[in-house]
């Protein structure tokens, strides 16, 4: 066939996709499951992903969202989908690490130093590979959305330098990195998930947490925790995840609605979270928080400390990965 034809009957392929897509989508129930509340910016763009399936599929797929870790932490999920139980959910990489032990390299303290730096990689290449080394744990990656810049809460002190930390029982995602970034801070490190996390803040079982304000805001934890400590210390992504034996017994079709809607997804969830951030601040100093940053001087201290988990997760993912990742962000950050 000439050019002209190909080109012809692609645009054809195109104009008829609308009724051979009805005939390739089959009325699905999909359970998407996560670990905040419905008022957070993962509840939001949850809505957002459950309304374009509906849009997408012509009201054939219909995703029935669970929020509040109604259906497990993000732990027990990832595992009901490996096992085909569950067929969606989103939730943090670093929950992940224990299954594809490459994700940890989204736990390098102070990897990105933006957000903008953080969509490239994570949307570039190694973010691409990262991903893709899911599927042979029985897991599918659909997109990653932005959980945020973590940062410090505690109701014991306000942390102005490195030392405030120790003995600070602090809860961490169930991720060795974590554990060992806090250990080497000085802080009594406690893996919890976050389904636990209120009520051990609330009744004192731990002393502190870190999250994006976001989540400090929206899970309420501005109600059992006093000081809030800037720290930006590392950027955390949320990941959209879909259990491989379901996906493997889906069409093209429906494969292509999943994988459209949770992109429109992300690009409204990127967005509200960083809208949300630039004021959840304010929000919660109003809330009664007591706000402080880091002078530079212990803000770099605190970094220089935790370059040396970095030689750990380098050793964890590959010599070739880490170099791979950390000429990516390097380019991202001259571009
Ligand atoms: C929600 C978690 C949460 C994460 C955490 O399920 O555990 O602290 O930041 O967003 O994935």
């Amino acid at each position: 066939m000439q050019r002209r034809t190909l080109l012809t009957a692609a645009v054809i392929a195109t104009l008829s996709i609308g009724s051979a897509f009805a005939q390739d989508i089959k009325p699905r129930l999909i359970r998407f499951g996560y670990g905040l509340n419905e008022q957070s910016n993962q509840g939001r763009a949850t809505k957002v992903f459950v309304d374009e399936v509906d849009k997408l599929s012509g009201g054939k797929m219909k995703i029935r969202a669970f929020g509040a870790a109604s259906l497990g932490s993000d732990v027990q999920m990832q595992q009901a989908l490996i096992g085909g139980a569950q067929e969606m959910m989103v939730g943090s990489t670093a929950t992940l690490v224990g299954i594809t032990k490459e994700m940890a390299l989204w736990d390098t303290p102070f990897l990105f130093n933006n957000a903008k730096e953080a969509d490239v990689v994570l949307d570039g290449p190694v973010g691409t590979k990262v991903r893709a080394k899911l599927e042979e744990k029985g897991l599918v990656g659909l997109v990653y959305w932005e959980n945020g810049f973590r940062n410090l809460t505690n109701n014991t002190r306000a942390v102005n330098k490195l030392e405030d930390l120790n003995g600070i029982k602090l809860r961490v995602m169930q991720n060795n990195v974590f554990l060992d970034s806090f250990k080497t801070l000085g802080a009594n490190a406690v893996p919890l998930p976050f389904s636990e996390l209120f009520s051990a803040l609330e009744t004192k079982a731990v002393d502190g947490q870190e999250n994006p304000f976001n989540t400090i805001l929206s899970s309420k934890f501005y109600e059992v925790q006093k000081y809030l400590t800037i720290t930006n210390h590392v950027y955390s992504p949320w990941i959209v995840l879909v259990s491989k034996k379901f996906w493997d017994g889906l069409s093209p079709a429906e494969k292509n609605v999943l994988l459209k809607s949770a992109e429109k997804s992300r690009d409204f969830e990127r967005k509200d979270t960083r809208d949300e951030a630039a004021k959840a601040l304010a929000d919660l100093k109003g809330k009664g928080m007591q706000i402080n940053e880091l002078s530079p001087t212990e803000a770099a201290r605190m970094r220089d400390k935790l370059t040396r988990v970095n030689a750990s997760i380098a050793a964890n993912v590959g010599m070739d990965l880490w170099n791979e990742t950390q000429a990516a962000v390097s380019k991202a950050r001259g571009g």
